[in-house]
């Protein structure tokens, strides 16, 4: 496989500084080297431009919205350059980063494929719109703008509309979810399994089922969405915004084992961590570099 990684060193999207330094960490830590040595070809298509912006500017846009137009300007030029990689039959490897990004990948590759399913592996739903947002920080509604749901200002990046369709939407591991996006998932009846239905039924069965409903479904791409706060706060102490009971590394790995195994997924993003607030151990950017030597272990050659 081709691996187009693309970094996208963005923080306006949530509210703790570091986790634009999320590409750099991970350069350091060898991705790069890592692809390569499981096979892949690996171009470094360098980073996104993020610019440095005073904190004078973070309601300039909205009231509410922290960054607004920065962030849409960012998914767009992401959007254009996943879209771009797909078209030369590159796998487009997003690395974050804060969640906001999950906008432009999801148009880039929405904008490639007829009709694309979303798996969105996350702590959190990202299904925030301007009015539920208890935050007003971006990396909580770009699920939402990717399905059409909210304001014309993120819905319309890159492209008008909708990106990708309720029913291809697929939430995994999700903890800790807001009143408004519960409402809206019940509202579009999204295709949910919690950490509760997790243990409830068991990993595997989860995953066996969401290969099932995608391969019923007509998609011709699918975009796979990994949030490192999805793994068990333990783990990920240089996350922006940890939760208990999460994966465990092995059950993070189990992931992608099976849903890679599929040959199906065709874009993925890598985001949330953040080197600066990490333990002193290096725990966070160790346990994300362990998850992504199996991650490219387990992509098609
Ligand atoms: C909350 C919000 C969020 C990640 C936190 C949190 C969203 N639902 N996403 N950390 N990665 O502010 O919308
Ligand atoms: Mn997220
Ligand atoms: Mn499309
Ligand atoms: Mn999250």
């Amino acid at each position: 496989m081709d691996i187009n990684v693309i970094g996208v060193p963005l923080s306006y999207g949530c509210d703790i500084d570091g986790v634009n330094f999320g590409p750099k960490i991970l350069r350091e830590y060898g991705i790069i080297d890592i692809i390569k040595k499981n096979g892949h070809n690996v171009f470094d298509m360098g980073d996104i431009y993020v610019p440095t912006l005073s904190k004078e500017l973070k309601y300039r846009d909205h009231p509410k919205m922290k960054y607004l137009n920065p962030i849409i300007e960012i998914n767009t030029n992401l959007a254009n350059n996943v879209y771009c990689s797909l078209k030369g039959s590159g796998f487009p490897f997003v690395i974050g980063g804060d969640h906001a990004l999950g906008m432009g990948s999801i148009a880039g590759a929405s904008n490639f494929f007829k009709d694309m399913a979303v798996i969105w592996v996350d702590a959190h739903g990202d299904i925030n719109t301007f009015e539920t947002s208890p935050s007003g920080n971006l990396h909580g509604v770009p699920l939402a703008a990717s399905m059409n749901v909210g304001d014309s200002s993120v819905t319309n990046i890159y492209y008008n509309g909708e990106k990708v369709k309720p029913e291809n939407v697929y939430l995994l591991g999700c903890r800790d979810i807001d009143s408004g996006e519960l409402a809206l998932a019940n509202e579009l009846n999204l295709n949910m399994y919690t950490m509760e239905t997790v243990g409830e039924r068991g990993l595997e069965n989860v995953l066996k089922e969401i290969i099932e409903k995608i391969k019923e479904s007509n998609v011709d791409g699918v975009h796979l969405s990994f949030d490192i706060d999805v793994l068990d706060s333990s783990l990920v102490p240089g996350t922006g915004t940890p939760v208990p009971n999460g994966f465990s590394i092995d059950e993070g790995k189990e992931v992608f084992t099976q849903l890679l195994s599929e040959k199906f997924i065709t874009s993925m993003d890598f985001v949330e961590l953040n080197p600066v607030i990490d333990n002193e151990d290096k725990r966070t950017v160790t346990n994300c570099i362990e998850i992504l030597e199996h991650i490219f272990k387990n992509i098609d050659k």
